[in-house]
């Protein structure tokens, strides 16, 4: 098969290639605003293109000339604070690049037999019902979830009306290797494990707790996200479908703190600030969806903790299983 995945580069993007790589030509088109080339491994199978999703003329020459059996796309701004600082930036590369994409598609790839759009669980904004289930009231609040709500709408009306076979899955918190701990919008999860790391190599860090620590959040582990992937791009039922990613479990982030010291045999210095402007308290996946599908997450958060670590620690890379 032949596979363009957009944001290759990047956390989930690098993952997803590297897994897909065994056994694919997977082509990748990343900007290297947040992914790194590093992340990828080094395959002959693995066709590397530095550009941007939003640039016209190299999406179409890429479109025209190849010939994709699946897309994912996975490039985005993917910072909810930096949607809010810069709104028509954000827009152009979280919902126009969406846009021309679906339009290129349906010019181009008559062949193709699915795209995956990534989406997000901010769609639901802060309404308080849970679990979110994908039939739960949509509230995006800020410009990145408008965008990613809008280019859903979007990517399902290509199904409806064009044909285009297409998918829509809403990540949760998606974490483990690779993913990038520099921004304070990261995952918490890879901040955590940047000051881990820190205080390993004798480095002085702390860890910022925004609020009291009882907010909790529906950690997924990136493994699982590639399994979510590949059962919605390989089912017919999943067209015109968007699914939940997460694992249906919840944990605050106290609880995530002494999963992860029990782990490590020692404590995470960390200091309290005042709760995040527009921070949640709660998030939780209804997954029964995409369990229709035949998903099972296979990491509980102290398992999918433990892998991380291993990663982090090892030298010889990360084997998923
Ligand atoms: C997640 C998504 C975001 C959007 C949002 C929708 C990630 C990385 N972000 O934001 O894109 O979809 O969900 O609701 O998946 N925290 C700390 N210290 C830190 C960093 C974070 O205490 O150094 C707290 C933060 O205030 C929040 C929790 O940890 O309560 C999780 O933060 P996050 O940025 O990992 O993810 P979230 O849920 O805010």
């Amino acid at each position: 098969m032949t596979i363009l995945v957009t944001g290759g580069a990047g956390f989930i993007g690098s993952n997803l290639v590297n897994f897909l790589a065994s056994e694919n030509q997977v082509v990748v088109i990343d900007d290297l605003s947040m992914g790194k080339i590093e992340n990828l491994d080094k395959s002959f199978n693995i066709e590397f293109i530095k550009g941007s999703v939003t640039d016209n003329i190299l999406m179409k020459k890429l479109l025209k000339e190849k010939h994709f059996d699946y897309i994912f796309h996975l490039a985005a701004i993917a910072s909810v604070a930096d949607s809010v600082e810069n709104p028509i930036k954000t827009h152009k590369v979280n919902f126009d690049s969406v846009f021309l994409l679906l339009e290129l598609i349906r010019k181009y790839q008559k062949s193709l037999q699915r795209l995956v759009f990534s989406s997000s669980a901010a769609v639901y904004g802060d309404e308080v019902s849970l679990p979110k289930k994908e039939k739960s009231v949509i509230r995006p609040l800020t410009a990145y979830a408008i965008d990613k709500f809008a280019a859903e709408r979007f990517v399902l009306m290509y199904s409806n009306l064009y044909k285009v076979p297409t998918s829509v899955v809403r990540f949760f918190n998606v974490y483990g290797p690779k993913q990038n701990p520099s921004s304070p919008y990261s995952g918490v999860i890879s901040i955590m494990m940047d000051c881990f790391l820190k205080i390993q190599t004798n480095i002085e860090a702390k860890f910022t707790l925004f609020g009291n620590g009882k907010q909790s959040r529906d950690f997924v582990f990136v493994e699982d996200v590639l399994k979510a992937l590949m059962l919605v791009s390989k089912s017919n039922s999943a067209i015109g479908e968007v699914y939940n990613v997460g694992t249906g479990h919840a944990v605050t982030l106290l609880d995530l703190i002494s999963i992860i010291e029990k782990t490590l045999g020692f404590k995470l210095p960390v200091i309290y600030e005042d709760l995040r402007l527009g921070d949640i308290s709660e998030s939780l996946a209804d997954i029964s969806k995409l369990q229709t599908l035949g998903y099972k997450p296979a990491n509980t958060i102290s398992r999918g903790i433990d892998k991380y670590i291993k990663y982090l620690t090892s030298s010889n890379g990360y084997i998923f299983e």
